[in-house]
């Protein structure tokens, strides 16, 4: 996983979260890769010679054969069976091509290094090889179908072996290379019944198998044997060719037009021939060992298109979709306590400033201008508390109201969990970076803890109140002769109270205007939790498509010969 590479590097880890910069280096991780890999396929494409690789276990007989046809073909030159093994795997270690033409076609058969000995030695030659061939004949000295790894983790089996090297071929030959050591097996047809059943019939054949793995491009088997063909043709060994003794032992029981019979070879040479591909089958063979590696670039970025951004920003969707919903119920509650507060904070100021006012009326104060300024005390501290009880009180909603949101994020989050969208370290640091930014902070959410809270989410409703305040002097000034020593304190008291009950709805007005405003601002900070976390679904969308894009671009590169062709030359 490319992150792990940077996730050291708090830069990085930043960039990490935007899903652009992310989608950036998924795509460039692809696409390095893809063009290292076209550019080493390409090196090795000859568009000119037909090439026919033999490729299967070591000791199979590829070497053997190879001899074999070389002789057929007239196109040995000294020593005879030098390359053929003795027994000891991996005996072919580097590709040998051999130039051979039979009537018009000319083609190199390509003696390849077998697979299944000590394959670390051998692997790039193999694969090199694979690139050059246009068609390929699988050799096997065992009837039975290869086998796979059988789900065993720790090694590769022969059968998923051929899977991955032959399957980017045009065409591909199995051969059954029958090995015999005794002349009188000649006399016996070349394969038993046992063995046709196993090479032909049903499902786990060895053409039911190459064929599950190869799919149509499996032509099907081949039965030869080798060795006897290539003695059968060695008719001018050197004297000293270790050969010379066996040829002599098979000679000495058959004859060698029998022996070349019994081999196949000759039959094998011909479908050779007939299979030397054109050059418009060595341009498509080509090119289709180019696809593989796009396929895997395309499949890449399109995996990574869904679990790192596609899934994760639907499932979002899904949640935002029923979280937008729940933050307008929690803003209608957080309202709903709001407006409570007109009445409630509005009585609570009217029954101070009343039993206050009250009580020093009943002190009876001996200077009317003392008593005065008492209540324009009074009113004047009232208009202080008044503001503190709206500011405790709008707190403890919006401290509810930040809970409520809090605990609906973190129930999305849950379900996001639970569907795996975290699985993308992207978009799960890009989400938890969406939640910091609306709770992180507590309930300086809406800034209510700091002391600009009344210069922020009070700004306009405190101005009112006092505003209001102002009114409220005037209405009590305008009694203000009641409050003369020439009045009964009784008298006072009745004026007061009629003037507090004429107040009333005033300072109610003001309260709630103020209110109001709190009201609005408190409903606007709510619905707008949801706000970051819109903006993550967006970009993880974005993000799903550039990615999506790319792949849609390899697609249509793969459909295109000539410009898979461009791009690999660009690439090389
Ligand atoms: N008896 C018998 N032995 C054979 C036959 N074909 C090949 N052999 C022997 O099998 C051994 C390996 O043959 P090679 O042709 O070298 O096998 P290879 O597939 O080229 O092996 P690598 O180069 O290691 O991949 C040699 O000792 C051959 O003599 C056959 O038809 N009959
Ligand atoms: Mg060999």
């Amino acid at each position: 996983m490319f992150w792990l590479n940077i996730k050291n590097n708090k830069r990085d880890n930043q960039l990490l979260e935007d899903p652009s910069y992310s989608a950036a280096v998924i795509i460039g991780e692809a696409k390095g890769p893809l063009k290292r890999e076209i550019a080493e396929i390409w090196r090795h494409l000859d568009w000119s010679h037909p090439s026919v690789a033999f490729y299967g276990e070591t000791n199979a007989g590829k070497s053997t054969l190879i001899e074999a046809l070389r002789l057929l073909f007239r196109s040995h030159g000294d020593r005879p069976g030098e390359s053929i093994g003795d027994g000891r795997p991996d005996y072919t270690r580097d590709t040998a091509s051999h130039p051979c033409s039979c009537d018009d076609a000319r083609f190199n058969l390509l003696d390849v290094p077998g697979i299944e000995g000590n394959e670390a030695k051998v692997a790039a030659e193999i694969e090199s090889a694979l690139h050059r061939a246009h068609i390929v004949f699988y050799v096997t000295a065992d009837a039975r179908p290869p086998q796979s790894s059988g789900g065993d983790k720790g090694r590769t089996g022969t059968l998923e072996k051929i899977k991955r090297h032959l399957k980017p071929q045009a065409k591909v030959w199995a051969v059954y290379n029958k090995k015999i050591t005794n002349p009188r097996q000649i006399s016996n047809p070349i394969v038993s019944e046992d063995e046709t059943q196993s090479l032909a019939i049903g499902e786990n054949s060895l053409d039911g198998k190459m064929r599950e793995v190869l799919g149509n491009h499996y032509q099907g088997h081949v039965v030869l044997s080798a060795l006897p063909g290539f003695l059968a043709l060695a008719d001018e060994l050197p004297y000293d060719s270790r050969f010379a003794p066996q040829r002599e032992k098979f000679l000495n029981r058959v004859n060698a037009e029998e022996m070349l019979a019994f081999s196949g070879i000759a039959e094998f040479g011909a479908l050779l021939k007939r299979e030397v591909p054109t050059q418009d089958q060595i341009a498509q063979a080509n090119i289709r060992k180019l696809h593989p590696p796009i396929a895997k670039a395309i499949n890449h970025l399109e995996q990574e298109a869904e679990t790192q951004f596609g899934r994760p920003a639907d499932e979002l969707r899904k949640q935002l979709k029923k979280l937008g919903p729940e933050l307008g119920l929690i803003a209608d509650d957080a309202s709903k306590a709001v407006s409570r507060l007109i009445d409630e904070v509005t009585n609570i100021c009217i029954k101070n400033m009343r039993k206050k006012m009250l009580e020093e009326i009943d002190k009876g104060l001996s200077d009317d201008s003392a008593l005065k300024k008492k209540i324009e005390e009074i009113l004047a501290e009232e208009q202080v508390g008044l503001a503190k009880t709206i500011n405790s009180k709008v707190r403890a909603a919006a401290e509810n109201a930040y809970k409520s949101c809090k605990e609906a994020l973190r129930l999305v989050e849950k379900y996001l969990k639970d569907v795996n969208a975290f699985n993308s370290k992207i978009f799960s640091l890009s989400f938890s970076h969406a939640v910091e930014v609306n709770t992180s902070s507590g309930i300086d959410w809406i800034g209510l803890t700091t002391a600009a809270a009344a210069a922020t989410l009070l700004t306009g409703g405190v101005a009112a109140i006092i505003a209001g305040f102002g009114i409220l002097l005037g209405a009590i000034r305008s009694i203000w002769n009641f409050f003369d020593s020439d009045y009964h304190k009784s008298q006072q008291k009745q004026e007061l109270n009629k003037n507090l009950d004429e107040i009333k709805p005033k300072l109610r007005e003001n309260v709630k205007q103020a209110l109001q405003k709190v009201e609005t601002d408190l409903r606007t900070h709510i619905l707008g939790v949801i706000d970051p976390l819109q903006s993550v679904e967006r970009n993880f969308e974005a993000a799903a498509n550039s990615v999506r894009a790319a792949a849609g671009d390899l697609k249509s590169l793969a459909q295109n010969p000539s410009r898979i062709c461009q791009y690999a030359e660009s690439a090389s």
